[in-house]
């Protein structure tokens, strides 16, 4: 069976784990990294030699690297689907994942540290305005490309939304005031309809860095998920 390693709260593992579930995959999640640690032991290494999460085992195959990850599953169990059989169709959608890795994350992950992850007392609101904004300028683009259709390829949901779904949620959700991005409020929704976006990205992540260690401790206790 399929193995991922991680944990549910990373920004980095949501990806995979939204992923195998769009797809219906059956597999067992290894809670790894942060504070279920795991990474250090000869095993981990073996299946990701930068022990960092995500990691998958499919059979006898190890791969690692979070969007990697994420096309490979689309490739071999979604063709077709997720991961478009046109060549074209195929390259925007990876161009776009590119793009949520390369561009848009950073902001928005800077910005979930700078709130969520600091505790209150040590927040900077004018580092928090400048990341909001960066994060904003970012996601204008994103926005301009939505306006003609429903998903980052077109009409369909493919493994091209994946990325930017999670960066998306966190930047919807983190508590800052932000100026209206109509074209990805609306694709925000369109995701949030899927049961598998709803129950894997959209996770309470809470407000300061107690909550949130809280919250991801007690995934350990779903077990399998
Ligand atoms: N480019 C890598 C980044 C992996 C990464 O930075 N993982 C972080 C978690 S988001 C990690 O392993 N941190 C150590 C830990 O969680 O213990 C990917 O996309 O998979």
């Amino acid at each position: 069976m399929l193995e991922i390693w991680g944990r549910p709260y990373s920004s980095n593992v949501i990806p995979v784990i939204w992923t195998a579930n769009e797809l219906g995959l059956d597999y067992t999640l290894q809670l790894a990294g942060g504070s279920f640690g795991k990474l250090d032991t000869p095993e981990y290494a073996q299946i990701n030699p930068n022990r960092m999460i995500p990691a998958i085992r499919d059979g006898d195959f190890a791969l690692w690297e979070s969007l990697s990850i994420v096309r490979y599953l689309c490739d071999r169990y979604g063709a077709g689907g997720f991961s478009p059989a046109d060549q074209q169709i195929r390259a925007i959608a990876d161009q776009w994942m590119e793009w949520s890795a390369t561009k848009a994350f950073m902001p928005v992950i800077y910005l979930f540290f700078a709130t969520v992850r600091t505790q209150p007392a040590d927040r900077d609101p004018a580092k928090i305005v400048a990341l909001r904004d960066e994060a904003h300028a970012t996601l204008s683009i994103l926005d301009g490309h939505l306006e003609d259709r429903d998903y980052v390829c077109g009409n369909s949901f493919t493994m091209g939304d994946i990325p930017l779904g999670c960066v998306v949620y966190r930047y919807f959700n983190v508590d800052v005031d932000r100026p209206a991005l109509h074209n990805v409020e609306a694709w925000y929704q369109r995701l949030s309809e899927r049961p598998a976006y709803r129950d894997h990205v959209m996770r309470h992540f809470g407000t300061n860095p107690d909550e949130w260690a809280a919250l991801e401790k007690a995934c350990a206790s779903e077990g399998v998920i």
